[in-house]
């Protein structure tokens, strides 16, 4: 079994939980990808009927339209029945570190508003304590100052042993430009060298400085996760 075949069977998996008439989040991933997938896939059988999919980016939006999805979005549905989407980092207690593909501030925006939010990881995404993995915890900033964001994350987090960079992306001539969001804005990922502690004390002294847009810390929004293991498939449920 490949990492994309566990990724594939989490994402199936979750697509069980959705009904007829649902209106269901439709995440950002290569994880989420398979769910999108799936669901396209159950329509086209008359398996599943009525459903609407609000996209977590605009990759999403893409590949839902090509699959013959039928989409809105938050202001003409602001409730989300269901939301699937993958996860960076799961902890024990379903907080999520999310965003290492880009979508991290409309993925907020829809799984904030689910009643359900199930998240789908293969084993590899499973850590003790999120922010610990020495990957990246994303920071989506305005692109005005952002040096200035840089500086002021680092410093927030100099008890973690922060370093912070602005995430590139390739321009197409074989150099790099600044990555940019669905939103136009700039990702600053953070590294930690030590656990970052509170994570709600993290979430809003990170949100309180002026420029942040939001961060990678997914706390409380889940409600389940799928994990594809090479053992099997088990779903926690908060
Ligand atoms: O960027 C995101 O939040 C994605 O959901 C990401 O975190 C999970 O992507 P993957 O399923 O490709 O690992």
């Amino acid at each position: 079994l490949t990492q994309d075949d566990l990724k594939k069977i989490a994402a199936y998996k979750a697509v069980e939980h959705v009904k007829s008439g649902m209106v269901v989040g439709l995440g950002t991933g290569s994880t989420a990808k398979h769910a999108v997938d799936r669901i396209s896939q159950l329509l086209s059988q008359g398996k599943l009927k009525n459903i609407v999919g609000v996209p977590t980016s605009t990759q999403t939006h893409e590949q839902a339209v090509s699959l013959g999805i039928p989409l809105s979005d938050l202001d003409s549905h602001p409730v989300v029945d269901l939301a699937i989407d993958g996860a960076d980092e799961v902890d024990p207690a379903l907080n999520l570190v999310k965003g290492r593909g880009g979508s991290l501030l409309r993925e907020k925006m829809v799984e904030s508003v689910a009643k359900k939010f199930i998240v789908i990881v293969d084993e590899s995404k499973l850590v003790k304590h999120i922010g610990g993995s020495r990957l990246a915890m994303p920071v989506e900033v305005v692109q005005f100052c952002w040096s200035h964001s840089l500086k002021r994350l680092e410093e927030l987090f100099a008890h973690a042993g922060c370093a912070a960079q602005l995430r590139k992306a390739a321009d197409g001539a074989g150099g790099k430009k600044p990555y940019v969001t669905d939103n136009n804005n700039y990702i600053i990922d953070l590294y930690f060298e030590k656990e970052i502690g509170d994570l709600n004390r993290a979430s809003d002294a990170v949100l309180r400085l002026p420029g942040i847009v939001d961060h990678g810390m997914f706390i409380g929004l889940a409600t389940s996760v799928i994990i594809a293991g090479v053992d099997g498939v088990t779903i926690k449920t908060k």
